[in-house]
């Protein structure tokens, strides 16, 4: 047995773990770790940015339910990996961030990039420590896995001091830290699964509610199965759409099309008893309680999650039950052969039927074939070109929402969009991640361009290292969300630090290397897709939509607009060139 570094042993660690690509960041720090990648033949993927970075390694656990790993350089490294951290931490997702550090020897002499990274990343991890001797790499990678991947997902950080990755320890020192899975999951007790299989079976508008805690529990197959025989359809939050594919009569986009108006009158009223799997009350169930809550205050709930601590957080909750999703939603099936449930046929038809509503909300406008371009219809091309096998990322504040309305999902990880964080700036890290995962399938991230601007040099990283990604750039010339929210609250006059150019983004992704298409009428759309995808490269297509176009999500949708949307077809809006638009007060 000979002597080994400590980066060597990190990557053994790493791999005893089945890590086989990383995502990272040079840094002199982290010399020792990237040659010990390269002999081990991992995938080191280099990013432009340690957002990036982090982002995807977040993506890549989104997409296939294995922790992702980032890898980033003492000081600004892990500073700027934070961001891709916290959109992690937010949405309680599996990954690993390993930071470079100064040198043990000199701790508290001012060296170079040297910051207390543990402080900065504790409150945003489940576990963060220093590896203080090269021996102990495997002991901690394998706790920080563990915190990553057992109870609640979420990101752990570990930061190696470089002269800890230099130093050369003896090979038999090394321990066999990779087998720490424990034996089976914990269930919720039978006795309170038949409570809530009670309640259910009474229920005439059931609804179940799926959140990561389906998808992290791989409890896909499961869920679809007591769907199926208790007629209960599923809607999901944007971790775990698709987890019942949106194809069928039983799987929904979002949580919210229960609390809209349009649906309750379709469907006889919001739903009477719901069953939250793995899925928080929180900003996506309408936190406040009241009207704007999508759990009505009269319905019974019962929550499902692994952590005690979650169920009735915010809302009593009637019946609770603590368990991995899988293990307990195999106990309800198990519990609730025999059974009979009620006859959900009128609800699940009038869901079904408001969900091709809201699709077709903006029918007119989207057949317009004059510019500029309706963002609905941009969204319906993509949702259209793309099949069962298919993966969505969806970033930008308001071109998150047309795309999550126009997109059907039918897998789980076939849809990634913003979490808890709403963090803009996720699409194109997250679609590389996706491409990586699974190179045999389409993968389009559609952005604001706003957002594009963000991460917009991981062009270059899909070019270095061949991930055939296609971005579609939602180009509204402005950062949307916000444009539109100040124009509904101060007027057209008082749009301020909203708005950008008609940048050809296009153009900026071909410097990179990557497949150019700009375009600017909807019948363009299409066979620019058609091309970006068959050049098997990295493609940008650049698609200039209407600056004047808020996006309002279901509910507020069906109320009447705050202004006047401006007339397709009048003159006016014909003869200006979409660029021309973009002013919305010239006299400014
Ligand atoms: C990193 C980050 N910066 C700023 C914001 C605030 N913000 C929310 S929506 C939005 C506008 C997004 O514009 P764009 O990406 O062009 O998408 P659009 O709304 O036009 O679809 C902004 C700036 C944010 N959520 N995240």
């Amino acid at each position: 047995m000979g002597m080994i570094a400590g980066g060597e042993m990190l990557v053994r660690a790493l791999e005893q773990q089945g890590v086989r690509e990383v995502f990272a960041l040079s840094g002199g720090h982290l010399d020792p770790i990237f040659q010990a990648c390269h002999d081990h033949g991992f995938r080191l993927v280099d990013t432009r940015h340690e957002a990036a970075a982090a982002h995807m390694a977040d993506g890549f656990a989104r997409t296939t339910g294995r922790p992702g790993v980032a890898i980033v350089t003492a000081g600004p490294g892990v500073a700027n990996a934070i961001t891709g951290v916290a959109n992690a931490w937010m949405d309680a997702i599996p990954m690993l961030c390993i930071g470079g550090r100064s040198p043990l020897r000199d701790e508290d002499r001012l060296p170079l990039q040297n910051l207390d990274q543990v402080a900065l990343l504790k409150p945003i991890t489940k576990y963060a420590r220093t590896v203080l001797h090269p021996d102990r790499i495997p002991e901690y990678v394998a706790a920080a896995w563990r915190h990553a991947v057992s109870g609640r997902p979420g990101p752990v950080f570990l930061d190696i001091p470089i002269d800890v990755l230099f130093t050369p320890v003896e090979e038999r020192s090394l321990p066999a830290f990779g087998n720490f899975a424990p034996d089976g999951r914990p269930a919720a007790s039978v006795e309170s699964v038949d409570r809530a299989l009670d309640a259910l079976a009474c229920a005439e508008r059931p609804a179940i509610f799926a959140g990561g805690g389906v998808v992290f529990s791989g409890a896909q197959d499961e869920l679809r199965e007591f769907a199926t025989m208790s007629r209960i359809p599923v809607l999901a939050n944007s971790k775990a759409r698709g987890v019942v594919s949106e194809r069928t009569d039983l799987g929904f986009g979002t949580f919210g099309l229960v609390a809209s108006p349009l649906a309750q009158s379709m469907a006889g009223g919001p739903p009477d008893v719901i069953l939250m799997l793995g899925a928080r009350v929180g900003m996506f169930t309408g936190s406040s309680g009241g009207s704007r809550s999508v759990i009505p205050d009269d319905a019974t709930l019962i929550q499902v999650d692994i952590e005690a601590e979650e169920i009735g957080r915010i809302r009593d909750v009637q019946i609770g039950l603590v368990g991995d999703v899988r293990e307990t939603l195999r106990l309800f099936i198990e519990r609730a052969r025999g059974r009979s449930f009620g006859d959900h046929e009128r609800w699940i038809e009038g869901l079904v039927a408001s969900r091709s509503a809201f699709r077709d909300l903006h029918a007119a406008p989207m057949s317009r074939p004059e510019p500029p371009i309706h963002q609905a219809r941009l969204a319906r091309e993509i949702a259209d070109f793309m099949d069962g096998d298919s993966i969505i990322v969806a970033d930008g504040g308001e071109t998150s929402g047309w795309m999550g309305e126009q997109a059907i999902v039918e897998s789980a990880g076939n849809w990634m969009s913003h979490g808890y964080l709403g963090c803009l700036g996720v699409g194109l890290p997250f679609g590389l991640a996706a491409k990586i995962a699974h190179p045999g399938r389409r993968v389009v991230t559609i952005t604001g361009d706003g957002s594009a601007g963000l991460n917009i040099a991981e062009f270059d990283t899909a070019v270095r290292h061949k991930i055939p990604l296609v971005v579609v750039v939602n180009n509204d010339q402005g950062w949307g969300m916000i444009r539109h929210g100040q124009i509904a609250r101060y007027g057209e006059d008082h749009v301020v630090g909203a708005e950008l150019g008609p940048t050809r983004y296009e153009q900026v992704a071909a410097g990179f290397g990557a497949h150019a298409e700009w375009v600017t009428d909807a019948a363009g759309i299409r066979p620019a897709l058609d091309r970006a995808f068959a050049s098997g490269r990295p493609a940008c297509v650049n698609v200039m939509t209407d600056p004047a176009q808020p996006h309002r999500p279901p509910g507020a949708a069906e109320r009447p607009a705050a202004r006047k949307e401006p007339a397709p077809d009048s003159e006016k809006e014909v003869e200006l060139p979409y660029y021309g638009r973009r002013q919305l007060n010239p006299s400014r």
